[in-house]
């Protein structure tokens, strides 16, 4: 039996991780990018991911001819296995691009979650029920998979009967009040809604078991209730690493005291450096983390985009991490030293193909929230913001929010939103809004935090990455009314960052705020707490944390 795995590439997301998990496990890989590639005719193991928009995978799919090739190689009784939007594929259409077709096997079409009761993208780790006595491909109901999407087969009395009927056998994940299809199998067919290839050693053991034909395996027992007390999904802890060159020129893990990340010496203050990115990305990955976000601080301005060091961190970073990664800091239109524009777009897409899932805009989220108050409320499509969320998915784009706390006496002394605070300002000031700052937070702006992701919802970002200048590294907690604030600014995922110092906080911010996700880095460079003692913790206080105890 050949060694090597064909992938179906149309082009639609970042198929380096796919890749990278399946070599982890001593398998080769080939993309098919071509219908008419031989290789298709002779493949004996088939991968179809994809990711973002249903209708461009779908449609990109037909136009690329690929459609009836599948189809045969379906019928020739080789195994294939779809992922995300390759398992969606399968299905008949999506209420996401109405006017496309899928692959037609289950004549039933996707929906969006309900987003008045939680927060969609569904972006996070969830438990999977396998329906019957038998587990499929090694789904285990102890584990947790990593799930990032708006549509999805929502369960009803229709399609179970319809999939039963047919022969299909499935696995359930509950969001909310909803329950919906996250894995199908039939034959020689299998897919799954999460991402096997970013949830860990347990999604490796799903990739193995599909490569291997393990299609069944005695369900486990439970070893603790799917509780579903916040939405189904655990909550995120991330590890993030702001990344710069020290004045030797080596990329150092960094971290800064109110975004001053310089040692305060008499030596003139060198650039405080906690370690190498690769390394303490995979440290962490090893201690648990659900995430791993890389920061570029100082976005290598003089260097070529092709050139950025970063690209090489993420390359390196995919091929041994498997959970999320997100990469920060110059994700913007540029012009290289020889004068040559390259589009956010295409400096996102040089991101993608070296492993990262998300992109972090930061200064130009600002910049694009403002000239969408500016047009009256509206896009214009070309922020980066539009550009890239249309082309990746709004699952893709994350905007990074660099707020300082702003004390009123009254909320007529500003035109943004502010709130009544427990803390009143020096003067007694009762009321507070967070004008956000840009360029790593040098520059203040007029805009309110809250206007700005509003906005930046409205223009396609997915989640935001909500900083906190005031408790950059001040061990202090997360600022928690901040983080209420912003949330009941949007319906998108929020992740509280700025001020962890021990695990007791990130169940404070858990249980005080609505927050999707927390993000320490600080506590965890110092080596002073690890990811694993803050998930532990989390367990302890009764929340759901996702421990991959697996071994492949
Ligand atoms: O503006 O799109 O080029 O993006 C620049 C990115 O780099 C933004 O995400 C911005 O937040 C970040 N950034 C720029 N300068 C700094 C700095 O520190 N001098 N980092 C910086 C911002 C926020 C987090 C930090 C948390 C947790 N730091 O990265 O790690 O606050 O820290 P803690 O747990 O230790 O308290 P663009």
């Amino acid at each position: 039996m050949s060694n090597i795995v064909h992938i179906i590439d149309v082009e639609s997301g970042n198929l380096r991780s796919l890749q990278n998990a399946v070599e982890y496990l001593g398998y080769e890989t080939k993309l098919i990018k071509d219908s008419t590639d031989p290789e298709l005719q002779s493949a004996t193991k088939l991968l179809l991911p994809g990711v973002g928009n249903y209708g461009h995978f779908v449609s990109q799919l037909s136009s690329k001819g690929f459609v009836q090739p599948i189809k045969e190689y379906i019928a020739s009784g080789r195994p294939i296995m779809g992922i995300c939007v390759g398992l969606q594929a399968f299905f008949e259409g999506s209420e996401e691009s109405p006017n496309d077709l899928g692959l037609e096997f289950i004549d039933f079409k996707l929906s969006k979650f309900n987003s008045k009761t939680k927060s969609v993208p569904a972006i996070g780790w969830n438990s999977v029920s396998a329906v019957g006595d038998k587990m499929l491909y090694h789904i285990d109901p102890n584990n947790r998979y990593y799930f990032v999407h708006s549509y999805a087969a929502i369960l009803n009395d229709e399609l179970k009967s319809k999939l039963a009927s047919n022969g299909w056998e499935i696995a359930i994940t509950k969001y909310g009040d909803e329950e919906f299809i996250a894995a199908i199998s039939k034959g020689n067919i299998f897919a799954t809604q999460f991402h096997p290839e970013k949830s860990g050693i347990a999604g490796l053991k799903i990739i193995k078991a599909f490569l291997d034909q393990e299609t069944h395996s005695d369900l486990p027992k439970l070893t603790s209730p799917n509780d579903y007390s916040n939405n189904g999904l655990t909550r995120r802890v991330i590890a993030c690493l702001d990344v710069r060159t020290n004045d030797q020129g080596d990329l150092v893990v960094t971290k800064g005291d109110q975004y001053d990340v310089r040692e305060k010496d008499a030596a003139g203050g060198d650039v405080k450096n906690l370690g190498k990115p690769v390394s303490l990305a995979e440290k962490y990955y090893k201690q648990g983390a659900d995430e791993v976000t890389f920061l570029n601080i100082t976005s290598f301005r003089n260097s070529p985009v092709a050139d950025q060091p970063m690209l090489d961190v993420l390359k390196l970073a995919a091929k041994t991490i498997f959970v999320p990664l997100t990469v920060g800091g110059g994700i913007k239109d540029v012009v290289d030293p020889d004068g040559t524009k390259i589009p956010a777009l295409q400096v996102a897409g040089l991101y993608f193909r070296s492993g990262a899932d998300k992109v972090s805009i930061g200064t130009d989220a600002v910049i694009a929230a403002k000239k969408y108050y500016e047009n009256g409320s509206k896009g214009d499509g070309t922020t980066p913001i539009e550009t890239i969320s249309k082309a990746y998915g709004v699952q893709a784009v994350v905007i990074s929010v660099d707020p300082k706390r702003q004390y009123v006496q009254t909320p007529q002394d500003t035109k943004n939103t502010t709130f009544k605070t427990k803390f009143p300002g020096p003067n007694g000031e009762e009321y507070v809004w967070y004008p956000t700052t840009i360029k790593g937070g040098r520059e203040t702006t007029d805009l309110g935090a809250y206007e700005l992701v509003q906005a930046c919802e409205a223009l396609g970002a997915g989640e935001v990455l909500l900083n906190c200048i005031d408790k950059d590294g001040s061990n202090s907690g997360f600022d928690l009314e901040l983080i209420d604030h912003i949330k009941s600014a949007v319906s998108i995922p929020v992740i509280a960052s700025s001020g962890a110092g021990k695990p007791e906080h990130f169940a404070e911010v858990f249980q005080n705020t609505k927050t999707d996700a927390a993000l320490g880095a600080g506590m965890f460079h110092r080596d002073e707490y690890t990811v694993k003692q803050v998930k532990v913790h989390l367990r302890e206080q009764g929340l759901q944390a996702r421990l991959d105890e697996e071994t492949l």
